[in-house]
């Protein structure tokens, strides 16, 4: 029993809530108003005691103001302690001393006191100026189909680039700055004569000249008639060789040659050579002028005179018409003896370097990557296969992955890939920035994994959350954690509830352990209670609901128009004394409760009055029947704590009314008389509350109530 007893003490003081306020004594004056007996001294009455009057009493007293707690404001006199925060902009509220209630859209995730619009997709270079509303930072823009990413803006040419920072760019790979053209321009390795770099080692030639296989560096002039007999030296400018020449300015036709002199019975077929006309030869030691010649032929030797062939000297007649060179050393394979002494290669062979009688077969361009091995054959090198019939290009049995074949199975990774370290044929490509979540699939480029996303500018991989997270952030494959101090709400994967242990009474968790107390109820010190509010607070009474007060036992509201003060009740009357306490009477200063009520109070007159005297007030005695009027205790003015100047008045006061009183009384006395008034009262003069001179005006703040004069 006594445990129990002890339990419930302390949660009665647990739970013994206190608004927001601090009391503060303070003294204050308030004016009452009292029923009095208007005559006193009819003390052995029983029915008829004299008229009631109510008068006004003013006293001071002690009580208590309520003033905000630390962090509370006060607007307005009467209103309620409101608590202050940093900034709660124009949708928060504050809700406890900083601790903002944010609006839609806004948080104070970062600091309680103060709200910030909340971007759900970050910011990047941008700041987040309302709720999902990124504003790009000075020289920044948005990228395209991007609210809350923003991007540099170069006010440079970034062609071939990107831009870092506001009016920094930065050339991609394989370019370079070039400062004086303010732009980035491809860089090549080798100088391209007659050829423009147009990307990183990429080159093109200009118009008129041709690339030549395989150096794509190197660009050739190119001349439309082929320039035979001559050098193509600039495009369509055919220089002619020694001995050719452009006849009558025909430059399409290519270089002629020239005869000097001109050929007779002959036509030039090469410089200063002339070809004889049918059935004509060179006439000796000429070589343009032509004679007669024999018609079967006269092979290496001439015509002595038409169709009688005669041989040259070192040739021996074979035919009729035709001689024999003799040689003396014999001519090597793949040659012929066609003139004394002289070997000649069969077509498409030429001499070994150095000999005059060994031929070898000729290739009129030179084997890459292959030797020789018929006339105008290439045979490729081991490991080598043929691209064209002079060109070999090494056989990797293996493709090169994201690179080329350099040699036999050899390959080269392109730009950005780099060779894995399995397989050397294979190239992966390489990612600056980890891919994190992610994949590199191309040269900085990565591919992220099912619930991420890019992020830009890194490129890397982040989690990504389709549903918005609420009071939490995104973990990942589409996860919310919530915040700390929240739980997910039941049902929902992104929304999360602030959480306030104990829960809310008479208010909603709109924080973690910060309640929003229900309208017409406030915050109390006591953890996440509200309490109803009353203002101003309730005297004598208790504040049950908003703006209600349950009075306390014994009271009661007297005046609807403050249906906060709570007033004693007394169902008896209290007469010359004040009800201060539910059937308390209190007797005023100078009275004492009569011996047989409980209600009434007479007054007390000390030394007491004599035996014919009547105590009319507080020491006051009445001679009854001289109808005289003394004061029991003159001294006990001072007793009543008036000040100096109170006596001098009363002084000049009491002088008046002795001038005036035997003139008024008199008056009076005539007027009872003509009334034939038995009551024999007269006059009171009451020092606490002011005298009342019969005949004369009561002042206004009194009303006779009750038994009539
Ligand atoms: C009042 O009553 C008392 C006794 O009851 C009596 O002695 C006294 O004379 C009375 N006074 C008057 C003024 O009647
Ligand atoms: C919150 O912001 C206010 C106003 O800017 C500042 O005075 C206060 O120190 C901040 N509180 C914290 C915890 O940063
Ligand atoms: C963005 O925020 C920073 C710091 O909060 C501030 O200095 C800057 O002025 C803001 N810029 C814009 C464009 O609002
Ligand atoms: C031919 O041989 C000579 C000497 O033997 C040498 O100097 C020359 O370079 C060779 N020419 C070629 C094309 O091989
Ligand atoms: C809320 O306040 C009222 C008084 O207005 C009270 O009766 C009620 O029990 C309170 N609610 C809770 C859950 O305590
Ligand atoms: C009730 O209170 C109002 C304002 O305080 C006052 O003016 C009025 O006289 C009061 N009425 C009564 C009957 O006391
Ligand atoms: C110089 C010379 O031999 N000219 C000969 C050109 O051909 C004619 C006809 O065949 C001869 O008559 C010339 O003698």
């Amino acid at each position: 029993m006594w445990r129990i007893f002890v339990i419930c003490l302390s949660l009665g003081v647990v739970f013994k809530v206190q608004a927001c306020v601090d009391r503060v004594p303070v003294m204050k004056m308030r004016v009452s108003l009292v029923t009095m007996r208007k005559y006193q001294g009819l003390t052995n009455c029983t029915s008829d005691c004299g008229p009631l009057v109510v008068r006004p009493r003013k006293e001071t007293y002690m009580t208590v103001d309520e003033v905000c707690c630390d962090g509370y404001d006060r607007n307005d006199e009467d209103t309620e302690c409101v608590p202050r925060c940093a900034d709660c902009g124009e949708t928060g509220v504050c809700h406890s001393p900083s601790v903002c209630l944010c609006g839609n859209g806004y948080t104070n995730h970062v600091n309680r006191s103060v709200c910030v619009p909340e971007c759900s997709e970050p910011c990047v270079n941008a700041n987040c100026t309302a709720p999902d509303v990124c504003q790009c930072l000075e020289g920044y823009r948005f990228r395209s189909d991007s609210v809350n990413e923003c991007e540099p803006i170069c006010k440079v040419n970034c062609e071939n680039g990107h831009c870092e920072e506001p009016s920094k760019c930065i050339c991609n790979v394989g370019y370079q700055r070039d400062e004086k053209l303010q732009k980035c321009v491809p860089v090549c390795q080798d100088i391209c004569e007659h050829g423009d770099c147009v990307g990183p080692n990429e080159y093109k030639c200009h118009d008129g000249y041709e690339a030549r296989l395989g150096r794509p560096m190197k660009c050739d002039p190119v001349c439309s008639s082929g320039c035979p007999n001559g050098l193509c030296l600039e495009p369509e400018h055919c220089a002619c060789n020694l001995g050719y020449a452009h006849v009558e300015q025909r430059v399409s036709e290519g270089c002629q040659p020239v005869c000097q002199p001109g050929c007779v019975n002959g036509t030039c077929v090469s410089p200063g050579h002339c070809v004889c006309n049918e059935g004509h030869a060179y006439a000796d030691g000429s070589h343009n002028v032509c004679v007669p010649s024999c018609r079967s032929g006269c092979e290496h030797g001439f015509c002595s005179s038409p169709g009688r062939c005669e041989c040259h000297e070192g040739y021996v007649q074979l035919t009729a018409h035709r001689c024999a060179p003799v040689c003396q050393a014999a001519c090597g394979q793949n040659s012929r003896c066609t003139a004394p002494d002289t070997c000649t290669c069969d077509p498409g062979y030429v001499f070994v370097n150095g000999s005059t009688t060994q031929c070898e077969p000729h290739c009129p361009r030179t084997c890459k990557n292959g030797i020789c091995s018929s006339p105008g054959v290439c045979t490729c090198l081991s490991g080598y296969q043929a691209l064209l019939s002079f060109y070999c290009i090494p056989i990797c049995t293996r493709s090169c992955l994201h690179g080329s074949c350099v040699g036999p199975n050899q390959c080269r990774c392109f730009t950005g890939y780099r060779p894995t370290s399995e397989d050397p044929s294979i190239c992966e490509p390489i990612c600056s920035q980890d891919c994190g979540h992610g994949r590199c699939i191309a040269p900085e480029i990565c591919h992220c994994q099912e619930g991420y996303i890019k992020r830009w500018p890194t490129g890397s991989c982040e989690p990504h959350c389709q549903q918005k997270c609420i009071n939490s952030h995104c973990i990942g494959a589409g996860q919310c954690r919530c915040y700390e101090g929240y739980r997910m709400r039941a049902g929902s994967s992104s929304i999360c509830d602030p959480v306030c242990m104990p829960p809310c009474v008479n208010g909603s968790c709109v924080e973690p352990n910060q309640c929003a107390c229900s309208h017409g109820f406030e915050d109390t010190k006591q953890h996440n209670i509200c309490v109803p509010s009353c203002r101003p607070r309730c005297v004598n009474g208790r504040c049950s609901a908003p703006g209600q007060c349950d009075c306390n036992s014994g009271y009661l509201i007297a005046n609807a128009s403050q249906p906060h003060q709570c007033e004693p009740q007394c169902e008896k009357q209290c007469i010359n004394a004040e009800c201060l306490r539910p059937e308390e009477c209190v007797c005023l200063d100078g009275y004492r409760m009569l011996p047989s009520s409980t209600t009434e109070c007479e007054p007390i007159c000390s030394p007491p009055c004599d035996s014919n005297e009547l105590c009319i007030a507080p020491d006051l005695c009445e001679l009854s029947g001289r109808r005289f009027l003394f004061k029991a205790n003159p001294s006990s003015n001072v007793h009543h704590g008036f000040t100096r100047w109170s006596t001098l008045m009363l002084a000049v006061f009491l002088c008046l009314i002795l001038v005036m009183f035997p003139l008024l009384l008199m008056r009076e006395v005539q007027r009872r008389r003509s009334q034939k008034d038995k009551q024999q009262v007269h006059l009171i003069e009451n020092p606490t509350y002011g005298v009342i001179l019969p005949g004369s005006e009561e002042p206004l703040s009194e009303q006779e109530i009750g038994l009539g004069d």
